[in-house]
């Protein structure tokens, strides 16, 4: 009996200090973050950065477990839904998926409309920029727009060579679930073809589901694509942000002060991808380069002729931003 009490005395003795440490009771609060690219990612490591800001700041009430490969939700359209009803936390996306839910982020995606990546970065930065993430709350769509990430420029991947506009004809380009980019990839001649995450497009392409996509030199590397489209056009349509998104629901749950650290932490990760994304740019287009795929250069009237084709676009969806829009070219001249 003795030996038993003693037990039970030494047993509290450790126990005491756990729980004191752990600060509450109940442990921390465990929130799930949904990303679609491999360990070792530009922006999987910001989510790993953000995750660990935020259960440093919050002195551990608040934990994130990063789930990366798109392992909760192959499409970034599902697991943006799942944040609109409170199942998910926060998801890393492409602003492209989202203009579905906040039309007026299709404007900071226009094809062609930046210059380069500094232009973009100038945008982003600017109360034009920040005036967006706010709208994506704003606009009631249940997300809250937390920071931007870079991802470079877009150019298409084929199965055969491209030169011109012409060369696009009939091609089935797999693209991002948004309306306006399918619109482009028309314009051009070709089919676009949604509903396919950005995991399974190496499988279509080798099963002639379509006969390429678009994306960075990162994705069309990491996602081994390279293998089966080894023509990369360099065509540089568009420049489409990154953005890491928060459930409004989820977020009403929380203590305000602990949703300013989030904020606070998110912002704080953009400086970080930015560097990582700079880096892997570099490395995956060599990479690729040196494992065979050949970049097709379009010459600047080639280009022309893409860029003038999307006329229409901008009419479509400018319409009612056309001074946001000159602000944006002029930005920076
Ligand atoms: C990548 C983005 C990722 C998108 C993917 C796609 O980082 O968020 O899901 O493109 O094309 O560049 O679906």
């Amino acid at each position: 009996m003795k030996k038993v009490f003693v037990l039970l005395l030494a047993l509290t003795a450790i126990m005491i200090p756990a729980f004191a440490q752990g600060g509450k009771e109940n442990g921390p609060i465990v929130l799930t973050l949904s990303e679609v690219h491999a360990e070792g990612y530009p922006t999987t490591l910001a989510d790993y950065e953000f995750a660990r800001l935020v259960e440093e700041r919050t002195e551990g009430r608040i934990k994130i477990d990063v789930y990366s490969g798109g392992t909760l939700y192959g499409e970034e359209t599902g697991s943006i839904e799942a944040l609109q009803i409170g199942d998910l936390a926060f998801a890393r996306v492409s602003a492209s998926p989202v203009a579905s839910y906040v039309p007026a982020l299709n404007v900071i995606q226009l094809p062609y409309l930046y210059r380069d990546g500094e232009h973009m970065w100038q945008v982003l930065n600017s109360d034009i920029g920040q005036n967006m993430l706010v709208e994506i709350q704003a606009s009631g769509s249940g997300l809250v727009g937390l920071c931007y990430y870079d991802a470079g420029a877009r150019s298409f991947y084929t199965k055969t060579p491209v030169y011109s506009v012409d060369d696009m004809a009939g091609l089935k380009i797999r693209l991002q679930n948004n309306a306006m980019m399918v619109e482009m990839v028309q314009l051009l001649g070709g089919n676009g073809v949604t509903g396919i995450g950005p995991n399974d497009v190496y499988s279509a392409i080798q099963q002639g589901t379509i006969d390429g996509a678009e994306n960075n030199w990162p994705t069309y590397e990491s996602m081994g694509d390279y293998q089966v489209a080894p023509y990369f056009i360099l065509d540089g349509h568009t420049r489409v942000p990154e953005i890491l998104l928060a459930s409004e629901a989820v977020l009403n749950t929380l203590d305000p002060a602990d949703v300013e650290i989030i904020k606070e932490c998110a912002k704080e990760t953009q400086a970080y991808e930015i560097e990582q994304w700079a880096l892997r740019e570099k490395s995956s287009e060599e990479k690729v380069v040196s494992e065979g795929v050949t970049v097709c250069e379009l010459t600047p009237e080639a280009l022309a002729e893409f860029q003038e084709r999307m006329a229409p676009i901008y009419e479509e969806y400018g319409a009612g931003y056309e001074d946001l829009i000159a602000l944006i070219q002029n930005m920076g001249l």
